[in-house]
């Protein structure tokens, strides 16, 4: 087949981002180029008719009915666009999970932009949009918060929607299935980097989703809506824990905390907001355990980071941790590695701290998964004020300084990844080739 036939090394099984779906290269469809070849069965009108090709160029591209010459694949079970890098780097899921307002989408904003500047300087590794189209939400709330060309006025992310130009609509036939947009970076060792030579190896393309909170809920994730089934393929599930929605953390913060979000809530916006945390939890541990066939007494077999955000607003509660970034320069090497010791010990005051005040998120995490880790992030550094104009919260992107808000996913894919990342006591060395 021709996409064998190409140059390239091909990977023997695709997982498409959007529907999950797992094929072979040779069943993928094409995107036909011709301009009449408009109308597919899945998409709609406006979308390029797929294809399943029997005529290919010298360089293994497909060539349309009309004669002309593709380069574009497409799923064959959903017909949504799978970016090329993925049918030569292996992709890895990560999972954002949190209670509406949690902070998901400052916290992949905040994330994304910083891991674009601190790994190709400090770790030596490219980060590209795998598919700068699909990333383009992200890069509008990276630009908003941190190329903002009006640093002062109040600006804001918008709540995530459980519908709309998040979400991608697929026609099944008797029904329409809504599939979230993926966000996917390709992640590959520059030419310094000690592991070069084994790119083909340990590159990766990132895989992540911004879900809405309610999609977590309960009864949310259907047949027609299979927002958040990425849990079961993730590599590491990061459950955002919100200290400000907790009745318990504000009651420890009273009168430490400048933020609003922490001042005790009043009856209405109490109820309004009553998205119980380890309800949140508790569902997507019982979504995981379905999708991937766990039964109820199995540990999974994949970690979790419970990442507690709104750190500014909290801090007075571990005043002794520093929020300096945990990387420590490589004698004789470009790269820095994580400093894990140091993570290690903020996860342990950090799980200690929510242990003292919500014991059963922690229970519920140590119930399920192999390793537990507890890390502090602030997407913002500072707290959010009331917008006059709009009457909800806003941030000023002059004030914006985040911190550790990249450390979950380093120490991810440090502790859990391809060799990519070093951590203090298991650095990446050279290896000595395969
Ligand atoms: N103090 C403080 N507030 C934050 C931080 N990150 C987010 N917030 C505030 O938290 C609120 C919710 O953040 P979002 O990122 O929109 O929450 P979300 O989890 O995406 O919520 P949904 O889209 O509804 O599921 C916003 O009003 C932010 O101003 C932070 O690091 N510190
Ligand atoms: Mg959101
Ligand atoms: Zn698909």
């Amino acid at each position: 087949m021709s996409l064998a036939q190409n140059r390239l090394t091909i990977r023997s099984r695709i997982t498409c981002p959007h529907c999950w779906n797992e094929f072979a290269p040779e069943e993928s469809l094409w995107l036909a180029e011709h301009p009449d070849l408009i109308g597919d069965t899945r998409l709609g009108p406006d979308h390029a008719i797929r294809f399943l090709p029997s005529r290919f160029t010298a360089d293994g591209d497909a060539i349309d009915p009309e004669g002309q010459r593709t380069t574009r694949l497409a799923c064959p079970a959903c017909h949504l666009e799978v970016a090329r890098p993925l049918y030569q780097i292996a992709p890895v899921f990560f999972s954002i999970l949190g209670a509406p307002a949690s902070g998901k989408s400052y916290f992949l904003a905040s994330m994304t932009w910083r891991l674009r500047q601190i790994l190709p300087t400090e770790f030596k590794i490219a980060m590209t949009d795998t598919d700068p189209i699909a990333n383009a939400r992200l890069h509008e709330y990276e630009e908003q918060q941190f190329l903002n060309p009006n640093p002062d006025s109040l600006v804001a992310i918008a709540k995530t929607q459980v519908q709309g130009d998040l979400y991608d609509s697929v026609s099944m036939g008797s029904h329409t299935v809504q599939y979230p947009r993926p966000f996917l970076f390709n992640l590959q060792p520059m030419a310094n980097h000690p592991n070069h030579a084994r790119s083909n190896e340990i590159s990766r393309v990132m895989c992540m989703y911004d879900n809405a909170g309610e999609s977590f809920l309960p009864g949310q994730d259907t047949a027609s809506s299979p927002v958040t089934r990425h849990l079961a393929l993730s590599r590491c599930l990061f459950f955002l824990f919100d200290p400000t929605q907790d009745a318990r953390f504000r009651r420890a913060c009273e009168g430490k905390s400048q933020d609003p979000q922490m001042n005790s809530r009043t009856e209405r916006l109490s109820r309004e907001n009553s998205v119980r945390q380890d309800t949140i939890l508790l569902e997507a541990i019982q979504r995981v355990r379905r999708y991937a066939g766990l039964r109820e007494d199995q540990l999974h077999q994949r970690p979790m980071i419970i990442v507690v955000t709104k750190w500014d607003s909290w801090k007075s509660l571990l005043p002794e941790i520093s929020s300096e970034t945990p990387f420590v320069s490589i004698p004789n090497s470009p790269i820095k590695a994580l400093d894990g010791q140091r993570i290690e010990n903020v996860s342990n005051q950090v799980g200690e701290m929510l242990r003292k005040y919500t014991p059963e998120i922690v229970a519920a995490a140590e119930g399920f998964a192999s390793h537990v880790s507890f890390l502090p992030v602030s997407a913002t550094g500072h707290s959010p004020e009331v917008d006059p104009a709009t009457g909800s919260f806003g941030i000023r992107p002059r004030d914006l300084n985040p911190y550790w808000v990249d450390v979950p996913m380093l120490y991810a894919l440090s502790r859990w990844g391809s060799g990519l990342i070093g951590m203090t006591g298991n650095t990446v060395k050279k290896s000595s080739g395969k």
